[in-house]
């Protein structure tokens, strides 16, 4: 089996220099006897250090894998127990291939959470969501959170935590949307969903017109909620309690830009307590 040393990183590095496709160049390495497995993150890496993008192929916004069929290649998350981001030591506490999870301990002090909970008390609103028709902002039942945004590197404070965040996520923090709280209170919750604009819904062109689609998110607990409230995964049967300080990451567009329909998944109502959390959604391209 080939390897991939450097006369092929030089290779790759020229062909995604030039504009050549994912899928041709991943099929030029199968051509040589290269694993898939191995030919994909390879290409992909290439093709992020010459364009900052993954490469789009022929579908702007993606293309819904059917059940089964999603191509679990690599996260661009780093390997290892202990992830240096940035300024901060993050542990991993677990990572599940199928949908690709991985949790995360002390993603952020517990003074940062505190910061964050304070700056954002007196701007939460009712959450909304994107209408599928017209790509609008729409209240619904299935969403009862309250939240606001941050603007992407509005202070010292903010920027710090993103390039954290950028740093574990492996993704350059100019792909991040804006960080977003969130506080739900008893009984509230957010319905099962896709993070990703569904390719098949007209309102998905107004949001993936910049950046491109959704690549993973990473949803950040800020405090500890004394029963309910879990971020879950219906059709995986996963569920993740919030702690404060900790995370979770999933990621739902490949490199061949399919879209993973296991990365179903909700925050259960709260039943006890309330609950606050950070989001950031990280896009294929710069989202400006
Ligand atoms: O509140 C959560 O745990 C949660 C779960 C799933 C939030 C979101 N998705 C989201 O804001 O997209
Ligand atoms: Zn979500």
């Amino acid at each position: 089996m080939p390897e991939v040393n450097a006369a092929v990183q030089t290779w790759l590095a020229e062909h995604a220099s030039r504009g050549c496709s994912q899928v041709a160049m991943v099929d030029a390495m199968v051509q040589l006897g290269f694993d898939p497995a191995i030919a994909e993150p390879a290409v992909r890496s290439a093709l992020l250090a010459a364009t900052g993008r993954y490469s789009e192929m022929n579908f702007p916004h993606g293309v819904e894998a059917a059940d089964g069929q999603y191509a679990y290649d690599p996260a661009p998350v780093a390997a290892g127990n202990v992830i240096r981001a940035d300024d901060r030591d993050i542990h991993v506490l677990m990572r599940i291939e199928r949908p690709q999870i991985i949790v995360f301990g002390d993603v952020l002090s517990a003074g940062e959470c505190e910061e964050l909970i304070e700056r954002a008390r007196p701007k939460i609103r009712r959450s909304t969501t994107v209408n599928p028709e017209n790509g609008k902002d729409d209240v619904i039942a299935a969403r009862t959170s309250q939240g606001m945004f941050f603007d992407r590197a509005q202070d010292p404070f903010i920027e710090g935590l993103e390039r954290r965040i950028a740093s574990l996520m492996n993704c350059p923090v100019e792909n991040g949307e804006g960080l977003q709280v969130l506080n739900y209170q008893v009984a509230a919750e957010y319905r099962p969903h896709f993070d990703y604009f569904p390719p098949d819904q007209a309102g998905s062109a107004v949001h993936t017109a910049h950046g491109g689609q959704r690549v993973a998110t990473l949803v950040l607990y800020l405090n500890d909620v004394p029963n309910g409230g879990e971020t879950y995964f219906p059709n995986a049967g996963i569920a993740v309690a919030a702690k404060r300080g900790s995370a979770v990451y999933f990621r739902y567009l490949n490199g061949r830009r399919q879209l993973d329909p296991l990365s179903l998944h909700g925050g259960a109502p709260v039943l006890e307590g309330e609950k606050w959390i950070m989001t950031k959604w990280v896009r294929e391209r710069e989202n400006a």
